[in-house]
Parts: C-alpha cells; structure tokens; sequence
C-alpha cells in the first residue's frame, strides 16, 4: 500500500476519512496536511502545514513521504464562496488543477477529489436528480465543482490520471464543525441541541435536502477508492443517496430524545442556495459500478450524534 496525502485534513470530512483511513492503512501512512494549525487528533501520525495552491510544497512532500494517493479535500463551501466569489473560484480550481497536474507529471496512482450536489441548479429536475441532466449551477461553489469534475474526467480521459469523485449530499457528522456550507445547520441544530439551547434555523422549515451521516461518507470514500479501476466508469463524479429530510424532520428526531428542545426559523441568503438544489438523488449508477448502499437513515444518526458528541 503506498502512502496517502491528505490535503485539508482539518475539515469535517478530512479529521473523520484521516481517522479512518490511519486505522485501515497504518498511521504512517496517511500524510495529514492543511493550512490550519492541526487538532489533536491528526497528530496521531505525520501532519504538515500545506497552502492547497502551493504547488512547489505539494511536490516535495510527495517525494519526502514517497506519496501515491492524493485525496485533496480542501474547498471553500457554498455560502462562504458567496461572500468572495473570486476567492472561492481561485481557491477551488487552482488547487484541483495543482493536484491533477502533479498526478499527471508523477504518475501518482489515484487521486480523489469531493463534488456536491451543489453542481445542480435551478433547471435540474429536483426530484431523484439523474447522473446526467441538465446542471446550470448558480453558485459560485457549485460552479466551481462543475468546472472541477469537467477538469476531473479530462486529465482521466487525456492523461490516464486515475481520478475518482463523489456528488456529496450535505455532510452531517460530530467530530468536527463544517465552515461555510448551507447544509451545515444539520450539524448546528445537534450542537445547540446537546448544549439545551434553542435553534435559530436559517432555512425554511420545510426545505427538503438530500443528506448524507459522515460514517456512509467516509465508507462510501474508501470504498469507491479501493475498487478496481476498470469498475469506474464515471470519472466527472458520481450521484451518491443516503437520506432527504427538511429543518421539520430533523427537528422531529431531535425532539424525541430532547424533550424540551425548540427550534424558529429565520431564512436568509441561503434558502435561495438551497432552494436551487435537488430535493433528492438518483444514484443508481453508483450502486450498479461499485456497489454503493448507505448504512443511516435520520433516526439511527440522531441517536448516534446524540449519544456520542461531546461539547468543548
Ligand atoms: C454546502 O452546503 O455547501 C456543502 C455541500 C452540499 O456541498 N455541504
């Protein structure tokens, strides 16, 4: 097995697959890197300070760690890339197109790289959203993973970079906060929930999103990456389903094991990001290429959030 880099380690996605893939592959063996000073979980095995756009560090840590596999992670999210478009876009496609190009020239063995449900739009037809449909995302963020996964299938199809990649839905997880994502308030609600305040919700309470707990995300990941390479047969990204609920929903499952817990509603700028996105997914191609079957529903990830987050 040839050594993993990590690039955006600290984020949500990348503190739990770094954990999870340091426990399947050895902790030696999984590089961590970001631009954020490490939380003490990462240190459980090599961690380095790494700029995603900063190509020449990138170059001397895959030969200094003899790295195969990339999964670059590391992403400015929806809501945030609205407040600087031109910074999300640099940060997005500079990164992506500095790792491609690096496994290109180092023939690197896989990459893996993350796109969003947030590649659809407006136009896309939003319920069970197919594989291939019309997109027109109108996000900057969702933009940008367009542009990615196009970026994604060409270096595949030109160079024979073997690039792997996954639509996420909203990502729900306990080990770590998102930043900047409109399907972040289904992490919040559990923090205010576990804290016995009440929830300020920023989305309608019937707006219907296709999520995702973090435990089907990072199996899902690993999975999709150890497959054989002639069973991918998507190399933009692949639609991934696990559950739909709205704000009403999760607060329903909340509810029943916090009694007291309340919740109101206050939309703003990022209902209008939401109501452009699918209500849920087809993944049916996932399912039939690699075999793709999530494990959660709402009420079995409620009781395990509930039962195992712990607050600073
Ligand atoms: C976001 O809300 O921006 C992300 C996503 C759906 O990709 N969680």
């Amino acid at each position: 097995m040839s050594t993993i880099l990590i690039i955006g380690a600290c984020g949500q996605l990348g503190t739990e697959l770094t954990e999870s893939l340091r426990a399947r592959h050895g902790n030696d063996k999984v590089i961590a890197t970001d631009v954020s000073a490490p939380k003490e979980s990462l240190l459980s095995g090599p961690f380095e300070h790494l700029d995603a756009m900063d190509g020449k560090r990138l170059a001397e840590l895959i030969v200094k760690y003899r790295v195969g596999q990339i999964y670059h992670l590391a992403a400015v999210l929806s809501a945030k890339g609205e407040a600087d478009p031109m910074f999300a876009w640099n940060l997005n496609m500079t990164s992506l197109l500095t790792v491609l190009e690096i496994a290109k020239e180092r023939r690197l063995e896989r990459v893996y790289w993350p796109s969003s449900i947030a590649v659809f739009g407006p136009n896309s037809p939003i319920n069970h959203t197919p594989q291939n449909t019309i997109m027109n995302p109108n996000t900057v963020y969702g933009i940008s993973k367009l542009a990615g996964e196009r970026w994604c299938e060409y270096y595949f199809l030109k160079y024979g970079v073997d690039v792997r990649s996954i639509r996420y839905p909203g990502l729900i997880g306990y080990k770590a906060k998102p930043g900047g994502g409109t399907t972040d308030y289904a992490v919040d609600i559990y923090y205010k929930a576990k804290e016995g305040k009440d929830f300020n919700c920023f989305l309608r309470e019937d707006t219907l999103l296709p999520m995702m707990y973090m435990t089907d995300a990072v199996d899902g990941t690993i999975q999709l990456m150890e497959e054989q390479s002639s069973k991918i047969k998507i190399r933009s990204s692949y639609n991934l389903h696990a559950m739909s609920f709205a704000p009403k929903d999760i607060y329903e499952a909340i509810k029943s094991e916090v009694p007291g817990f309340s919740i109101s509603y206050e939309p703003d700028f990022r209902q209008k990001i939401a109501d452009s996105w699918p209500n849920s997914i087809d993944d049916s191609h996932a399912r039939a290429d690699w075999g793709w079957e999530p494990k959660y529903d709402l009420k079995r990830m409620t009781t395990e959030i509930l039962a195992n987050l712990i607050l600073d």
